[in-house]
């Protein structure tokens, strides 16, 4: 880190963080959304229409968990969080595990977490088990039917945004890592921060769609970039 001394960062991550682990991007040439319509697999109205599908598109992304590790661009944020003596919120557009694998603690998924089970019926969260299906019984309500992946759909609120809002007000650094800043609400954040008074620089592979919102820019992989900016 250079010699400016923050007192309160928030970092936002987005999938171009995992993807040197292995784990797909959504917008990049060959990524997600290349391959399957997000309007089948993470709205409402394509679970209301296929849950079979919904739930074989998270199943495979869930298995290929298995597969992959944190990078040194998750380590490095983790250790800037146990290194910096301020507040400090760490937002995951991320449904995967790879921060909290690389022992971040202050760490908010706003779009949610592959690993939950979500129940549309009580509204319980129970970790996910590979025998989980649309057919399985609610751990709670023991409904049938209506466990869904816990995770963020479009047209979905996403989670914990009085918290993170909060930590934007009150924030004087705000960090984006590996996202195309292409999905609302997460690509306002730089905004919010700014308004706050807040250093905001972008690290990512390329110019993201929000780059020109940002004082600063680096770019490059983000297992190089991330862990020389946390230094
Ligand atoms: C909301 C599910 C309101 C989880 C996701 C019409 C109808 C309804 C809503 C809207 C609408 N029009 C606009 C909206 C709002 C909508 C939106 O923003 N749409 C966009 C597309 C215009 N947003 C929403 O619907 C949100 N909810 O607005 O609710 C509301 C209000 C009140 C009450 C109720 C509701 C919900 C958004 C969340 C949707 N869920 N996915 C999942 O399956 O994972 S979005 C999806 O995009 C993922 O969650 C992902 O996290 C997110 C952002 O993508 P990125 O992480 O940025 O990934 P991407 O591939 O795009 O970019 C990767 C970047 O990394 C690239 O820049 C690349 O260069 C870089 N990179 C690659 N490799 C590397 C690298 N960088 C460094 N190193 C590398 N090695």
């Amino acid at each position: 880190m250079s010699i400016y001394r923050p007192t309160s960062i928030v970092v936002l991550t987005g999938a171009g963080i995992s993807a040197e682990s292995g784990v797909d991007t959504f917008r990049d040439k060959d990524g997600i959304w290349a391959k399957v319509d997000y309007r089948d697999v993470a709205t409402p109205e394509g679970f209301t229409r296929d849950p079979e599908l919904v739930h074989e598109f998270y199943n495979q992304r869930r298995s290929g968990l298995a597969e992959v590790a944190p990078n040194a661009a998750h380590v490095a944020l983790a250790r800037l969080e146990r290194a910096f003596p301020g507040k400090f919120l760490l937002v995951t557009q991320n449904i995967d595990d790879l921060h909290e694998r690389a022992g971040s603690l202050r760490l908010t998924h706003m779009h949610g977490e592959l690993n939950k089970a979500l129940c549309a019926h009580c509204g319980s969260r129970h970790p996910w088990h590979s025998a989980m299906s649309r057919a399985s019984r609610c751990p709670s309500c023991q409904e049938i039917g209506q466990l869904r992946p816990d995770v963020v759909w479009f047209g979905e609120m996403p989670y914990r945004m009085d918290e993170i809002e909060e930590a934007l007000a009150s924030c004087d650094l705000f960090v984006s890592v590996g996202t195309s800043g292409n999905v609302y609400p997460a690509a306002g954040f730089v905004e919010q921060a700014r308004y706050a008074g807040a250093r905001t620089i972008e690290l990512n592979l390329e110019p993201s769609e929000g780059c020109g919102l940002f004082e600063q820019a680096i770019h490059g992989r983000a297992t190089e970039i991330v862990p020389e900016f946390v230094e």
